[in-house]
């Protein structure tokens, strides 16, 4: 009897494409794609059971460079497309991908649909603080006094927080991730493709033409350990090079306030442990955007419930069983029916 050679596991590799990646050198989505091809691979995605679906932008030029189904559709309609792929065949394993003028500007409103009835699949939003395809105009997510063509005084806006919006919309998994931070990016990936229900991803993203260095206060390696403070579930929120400072709550203001951890660690200085299933913590760990206070990147949120395709379908089986005898002309002909006559 032949013996049979197990297919070998697919690498990153197998799931890029041989298409020309039409970015700009150094620009931080193709940090991006090498840690979603990572994923892919770590996850042992099946290619023809995977589908990412993006919108308008540099970043939604994703799909052409995965190895997987893809669908580059109109803007900011991502996640209306992803809901009816993933309705349509629940097996599909579906990423949504796009820029935050994509999904913040234009498509606000269909982000939050998908958001708040957790269609199960993971959204990737892009933020580079820009719109870098249509060359550098202020975006939702730009801060006050950016200037671009758009806003050559500065922009008077105030700018949305990401997770904050999706937060406020019931999002039921909420992370962020670096582009550059490829040790931390594919594990955050994979938490989120675990995760049943809409999994939401802020991946902060330097726009190295229209908007370089926006992060570079929180992403540089000689601040990243002060600016920034890790989210680990169960484990204390401690941040700086030598874990020297801490989240602690101030009862007085409701808020966050940083406290030194002294010897006698974090416990003893009354540093909050993360919990990720908490959701008014991760309100205020999601809103830390100031000076005073750390970035929160990693797994904010994380509260496991019905995914809108389970729902759906419950609901057709109840459809069914009430309807049990009911046959397509006495469902036409029931309820409020008339003739219109000449
Ligand atoms: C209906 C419509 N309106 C406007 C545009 C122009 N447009 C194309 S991409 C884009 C925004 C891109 O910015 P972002 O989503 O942040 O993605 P990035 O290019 O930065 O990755 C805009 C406004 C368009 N293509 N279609
Ligand atoms: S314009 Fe900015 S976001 Fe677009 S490809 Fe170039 S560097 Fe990347």
């Amino acid at each position: 009897m032949n013996e049979l050679t197990p297919p070998a596991k697919r690498t990153a590799k197998d799931f890029a494409t041989d298409q020309e990646v039409r970015w700009c050198p150094g620009c931080g989505d193709y940090a991006i794609l090498r840690a979603v091809l990572n994923t892919l691979a770590d996850i042992e995605a099946d290619p023809a059971n995977t589908v990412f679906v993006s919108g308008i932008g540099c970043a939604a030029r994703f799909p052409y460079y995965v190895e997987t189904y893809g669908f580059h559709t109109i803007h900011g309609r991502a996640p209306a497309f992803a809901t009816g792929i993933k309705l349509a065949n629940p097996e599909l394993d579906v990423w949504v991908i796009g820029g935050d003028g994509d999904m913040l500007s234009i498509g606000g409103n269909h982000l939050m649909h998908v958001i708040r009835r957790n269609v199960d699949v993971q959204v990737l939003l892009f933020n580079n603080e820009i719109y870098g395809l249509t060359k550098g105009q202020a975006s939702p997510t730009s801060r006050a006094g950016t200037r671009s063509p758009s806003t050559p005084l500065g922009s008077v806006d105030n700018p949305v927080s990401a997770c904050v919006f999706v937060l406020g919309a019931g999002a039921k998994f909420v992370a962020r991730g670096i582009d550059a931070q490829q040790k931390d990016l594919p594990g955050i990936l994979k938490r989120a493709h675990e995760h049943k229900g809409a999994s939401f991803v802020e991946i902060l993203q330097n726009c190295i033409v229209y908007n370089d260095g926006v992060f570079a206060d929180i992403t540089e390696k000689a601040v990243a350990a002060d600016r920034q403070v890790v989210c680990r579930h169960g484990e204390p929120l401690v941040f700086g090079k030598d874990a020297d400072k801490g989240l602690k709550l101030n009862p007085a203001t409701l808020s966050l306030d940083v406290v030194a951890v002294g010897e006698d660690g974090p416990e003893a200085a009354g540093v909050l442990v993360h919990d990720e299933t908490n959701r008014t913590l991760a309100g205020m760990l999601a809103a830390m955007d100031d000076h005073a206070l750390p970035v929160a990147v990693g797994v904010i949120y994380c509260e496991p419930g019905l995914s809108y395709g389970e729902g759906v379908a419950h609901m057709k089986e109840e459809a069914r069983k009430r309807a049990k005898d009911a046959d397509l002309k006495s469902i036409m002909h029931g309820g409020h029916t008339w003739t219109v006559s000449d």
